[in-house]
């Protein structure tokens, strides 16, 4: 039995979702509001076992590999309905209604590290993840306030995508890491930045990082190599991070709307200049479609719902998906539209040019009532207003649906 066929057998339908980091954290935990200095339900004491050093992870994290054979699948996705509309590269086309319409914005990911692409959303209005993992099954969790930014990434290197949003009220990112372990660190500015998290130094975590467009700044907390400034790209650009050298760390592009140049800063060395796509029409998507673990220059355009591909090792592709109104599934593109602003205004800001973050970093792991002992000025968000918390929650099974009559239909 191939393991695709047992997670068709067993990934849905759970009548209740059961993670131990969050049922600890109900259990062992006084209620989520106890007052000012308290960094309420975040992080407590009942769930703070140290977990080992992660492994390194079993797959490096592919974004958009919903059939798990190493290639990035074209994906679009469409607001109006929820419904994903995929090309898978072995498993063909795929046509799957997951999430809720007008209100959610995808943030697919491998969130169980079993190597293959989870469906998964995340609604805004009320700040509440909705995962189908691939082996691990349905999860729903509430984490973050009204207005953050998605940011899941993978930043304690276990191989799984942590769940995180990034604030841009007061640059503090939040995370539920996939280890048990939850923090939150204050890096960027509060205006303008547009979080950009990725492998930038090569040890399989996620950094902190933020793409200023007013300056075209980049800000990175490296996890092991510590701070970096980098000045690349122009004002407005839009920040394209990912690995197009293939070395397995993350490389600093942008992408310039208005010319459709691609500026990639490789991380080997060397740079690449480089135009592909239509000005001011195309919206810049790239991932390893042909999986030569080679990052491929790709944009999608809205106007006539057609992908324009320049595969690293494959070659040209063209390929009409979708239809008026979706956006690539992408997580370059992911960012941009969220329903009602956020990041779409995010996008558009071209403020601020404090630099707030300097000095060395670990992952600060955050304890309760303490201020952020890493970067001056920065205390941990104590408004009761705006403090995360996270709970479990039954899998609303209308949530999710299959479009009738799909040949590719899976996770049944
Ligand atoms: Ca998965
Ligand atoms: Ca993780
Ligand atoms: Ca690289
Ligand atoms: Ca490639």
């Amino acid at each position: 039995m191939t393991h695709r066929s047992l997670v068709r057998r067993t990934g849905r339908h759970s009548p209740v979702i059961e993670h131990l980091e969050e049922r600890a954290l109900l259990s062992g935990v006084a209620p989520f509001g106890s007052g000012p200095g308290t960094i309420q339900g975040l992080d407590q004491p009942a769930v703070r076992l140290q977990p080992p050093p992660p492994p390194p992870p079993p797959h490096p994290i592919t974004v958009g590999d919903y059939d798990g054979d190493g290639k990035a699948d074209l994906g679009v996705f469409t607001p109006s309905t929820a419904v994903w509309t995929l090309l898978e590269s072995t498993a063909g086309p795929v046509t799957k209604q997951f999430g809720a319409a007008n209100l959610d914005v995808p943030v697919p990911g491998d969130y169980d590290g079993d190597g293959i692409t989870d469906f998964a959303v995340f609604r805004p209005s009320t700040a509440t993840w909705y995962i189908q993992q691939s082996s691990a099954g349905p999860r729903v969790v509430q984490f973050g306030a009204p207005g953050d930014i998605p940011v899941p990434a993978d930043y304690d290197g276990d191989g799984k995508l942590d769940i995180a949003v990034f604030r841009p009220s007061n640059a503090t990112w939040y995370i539920l890491g996939s280890n048990g372990v939850h923090f939150l660190k204050q890096f960027g500015a509060t205006s303008g930045d547009i979080p950009v998290p990725a492998d930038y130094d090569g040890d399989h975590k996620a950094d902190f990082a933020v793409f200023r467009t007013s300056t075209a700044q980049w800000f990175i907390m490296q996890s092991t190599a510590g701070p970096r400034v980098q000045q690349w790209g122009s004002p407005g650009d839009v920040p394209v991070p990912a690995d197009y050298d293939g070395d397995r760390i993350a490389d600093i592009a942008t992408y310039q709307p208005g010319t459709a140049t691609w500026s990639i800063l490789f991380s080997a060395g060397g740079q690449r200049i480089q135009q592909f796509g239509q000005p001011n029409v195309d919206l810049a998507a790239p991932e390893d479609y042909d999986g030569d673990t080679h990052a491929d220059l790709a944009v999608y355009r809205p106007t006539t719902n057609v992908w324009y591909l320049m595969q690293s090792t494959a070659g040209p592709r063209v390929l009409a998906q979708g239809s008026p109104g979706d956006v690539p599934l992408s997580l370059a593109a992911a960012y941009r539209f969220i329903p009602g602003g956020g990041s779409a205004g995010l996008m558009r800001s071209s403020l601020a040019t404090t630099v707030v973050a300097t000095g060395a970093d670990p992952l600060v792991v955050i304890t309760p009532g303490s201020a952020d002992p890493t970067f001056t000025g920065a205390t941990a968000d104590t408004s009761s207003a705006s403090v995360p918390v996270h709970k479990v929650s039954t899998w609303d099974s209308a949530l999710e649906s299959v479009a009738s009559g799909g040949s590719g239909d899976r996770l049944l």
